[in-house]
Order: structure tokens, then sequence, then C-alpha cells
């Protein structure tokens, strides 16, 4: 399935419906009075938070949204009927926006979270309610109130706990499918992910595994300029806003011996022009390829190079020191927040 992770719209709530002029027509009632009924309220645009829903894939197809109209009043000051509300499932992490005003509308969070985006209008009211003792046949009732449309951009960040960030081909699919759930295609060449993929990682009851089940997030390949829209990066750098950690991955076999953290900066470089947020999120430095030759040395001068940092070594085709790095992982989110 494409993943698609933007999408505008356009939602109408209900018109209300109108309110009625009526009179008392019975036989043995010569004059009976005003008894036209209010119209009913218009339907509601409500959005619902659900798991069920991982994607903006619906809005493909479906640009324009309309509630049910409210019914007419009718006479014997029945009411209309109400127009039936339209209830839209989204994924958790779904923001949306005005798009007229820019501004945010709603942000949801949290499974089941519901939400009216766009009021159905109020029915009318008939000429009852309009009956004084200055005028006790009013011929005239209030049209129904006309319901809200709005254009709406939506924009879905995948929430996840952890993500995978680093050069193309550092290896982040493949940490993931071995970590995780997830499944993604892995090649040996650049950009080979094109959107994001989610595994779920399973953790244990024992020590050092116990903790929540954590959700991460393989990204595509960030490369210099990926801030200013250079590759892929920078339209799924928002996916990972809102991890709590970064593993920042490192192909050994990328090391320059002379300027071993050039790559690791540069990728660091990308976060911070993007956000400063994103850059001060506690990273885990991975090595990656701990199994070709001449990786040791490698990494050891990039070790020495970082002096205090720690440094995890793996080899996610191996599964070297991978079950360690999945400690780490569950440690470092036990004591962030
Ligand atoms: N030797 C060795 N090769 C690895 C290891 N991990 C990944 N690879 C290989 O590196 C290549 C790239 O792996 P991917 O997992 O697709 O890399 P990626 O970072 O997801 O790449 P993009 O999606 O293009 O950004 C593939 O050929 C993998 O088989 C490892 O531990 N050792
Ligand atoms: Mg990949």
């Amino acid at each position: 399935m494409k993943f698609i992770d933007e999408a505008i719209i356009t939602v109408q709530s209900g018109d209300g419906g109108r309110g009625c002029v009526s009179f008392r027509r019975e036989k043995f009632i010569p004059r009976g009075g005003p008894d036209g009924g209010d119209g009913g309220k218009g339907g509601d645009i409500v959005f619902v938070a659900t798991s069920r829903k991982r994607t903006l894939y619906q809005f493909q197809y479906r640009k324009k949204l309309k509630a049910k109209n409210g019914g007419g009043g009718q006479g014997k000051k029945k009411a209309g009927k109400n127009g039936e509300d339209l209830k839209i499932e989204i994924p958790i992490g779904t923001l949306v926006f005005n798009v007229e005003t820019g501004c945010l509308i709603k942000d949801f969070v949290k499974p089941g979270e519901t939400f009216v985006i766009a009021k159905g209008g109020r029915g009318g009211q008939g000429n009852t309610r309009f009956k004084s003792s200055t005028n006790r046949t009013p011929r005239f009732a209030q049209p129904g109130e006309p319901g809200e449309t709005l254009t709406l951009k939506i924009e879905l960040k995948l929430l996840a706990d952890v993500g995978i960030i680093g050069l193309p081909n550092a290896g982040k699919s493949t940490l993931i499918s071995v970590i995780s759930s997830a499944r993604p295609k892995i090649a040996d060449y650049p950009f080979t992910t094109l959107t994001p993929n989610l595994g779920v990682v399973q953790t244990g009851l024992k020590e050092p595994f116990r903790g929540e089940p954590f959700v991460v997030a393989d990204i595509p390949g960030l490369i210099a300029g990926a801030h200013k829209g250079a590759g892929l990066g920078i339209r799924f750098l928002k996916h990972i806003e809102r991890t709590r950690i970064l593993i920042h991955l490192i192909d050994i076999s990328s090391i320059d011996t002379n300027h071993p953290l050039d790559v690791y900066n540069a990728i660091n470089r990308e976060l911070a022009l993007y956000s400063k947020n994103l850059a001060k999120k506690p990273q885990i430095i991975v090595l990656n390829k701990l199994d070709i030759p001449g990786a040791k040395e490698a990494a050891d001068i990039f070790q020495s190079a970082a002096k205090e940092k720690k440094i995890a070594l793996i080899s996610a085709i191996t599964g070297k020191g991978v079950d360690h790095l999945k400690s780490q992982i569950v440690q470092l989110l036990n004591v962030t927040h």
C-alpha cells in the first residue's frame, strides 16, 4: 500500500432544516393556532482517532466529505429529523489544520479521541415559536442555519518511540527487520526505502529487556542537504519528530579513517538544520556491518575520536551485538519521557 502522509480535503457539516409554517386545521377547531415544527440540526463532521487506521490512504479517493442535512420541520409541531453526523476514522498521530487560517484545529494523540471538526447548522424555528399575544398567526419560520465548509490539511506523524536515522545503505531497514515485526525491502543500493516503515519490538519480562513493547521507525536515508529537500529525507523527518530517542546508524565502511566523525557530524547537522528539537533527542550511536573486513579497526578509530560517547557495535546481518543494542534501547526508553 502506498504511504500517504498528507492530504487536503473539504468537509461540510449538514445544514439545519428549515422551520415549518403551518396552522392547525381540524374540523371542529376553526382557528387552530400555528403548529409548524422546528427544523432538525445538521450533522456534524466528527473525527475519531483509531489504531485500526495507519495511513491517510482513504483520503486519496474521498476528498469531499459531507454530513447529512437536517430535515425540515412539519405541521403538528413535528420537528425535523436531525442530520446524521459523519464520523471519519483517522490514525493516531493525525494533525488537522484549517488551510485558510493555517491554524491547527486538533492533534489526535490517543486512541478513541473524538473531535467535532465542523458543527452542523441549527435547525430553524417553526412558526409555533413566534406566536405571541400580538401575533397569533405568525406566517413565518426561520430557515435552517447553514453548515460549515472547511478545507483541511491532514497530516500524519507516525508515533514511533525510536527513530532510526543514517545515510542511505547504512542498514536501517535490515536493523528494523531483525529487531521488530517489520519486513521492509532491503537492497544494496541507496534509497531502497521510499516510505517509512514501522515495526513493533517485543520486550521481555526479565531484565535487561523489561519494559513496554515499543515502536521503531525506519525512514529513508538522509544525505547532506536533506533539510533543504535533497534526497528523500526531509519529507520524512517529521515522522521522527515525536520519537523519544534516535538510533544513529553508521555503516562502518563509510567511515573515513582520516576524518572518522564526518559522516556522523553531517547527519547531526541535517537534523539540527531541520529542527532543534530533533537534534536534542538522545541518540544511541550504532556502528553497523561489524562483519566486514577491517571493521574493527575503523570502529576503534571512530570510538577514540568520539571520546566519551557510548557506541554500540553490531552486525545487523549476523545478529552480533543486536540483543545488547535492544537492551540499551529499552533502558534508555525507561529513563526518557
Ligand atoms: N555485511 C553487512 N551488510 C549489511 C549489514 N546490514 C545491512 N547490510 C547490507 O547493506 C545494504 C543496505 O541495507 P538496507 O537495510 O537496505 O539499508 P538502508 O539503510 O535501509 O538503506 P536505504 O533504505 O537505502 O536508506 C544491503 O545490501 C544489506 O544487506 C551488515 O550488518 N553487514
Ligand atoms: Mg532502507
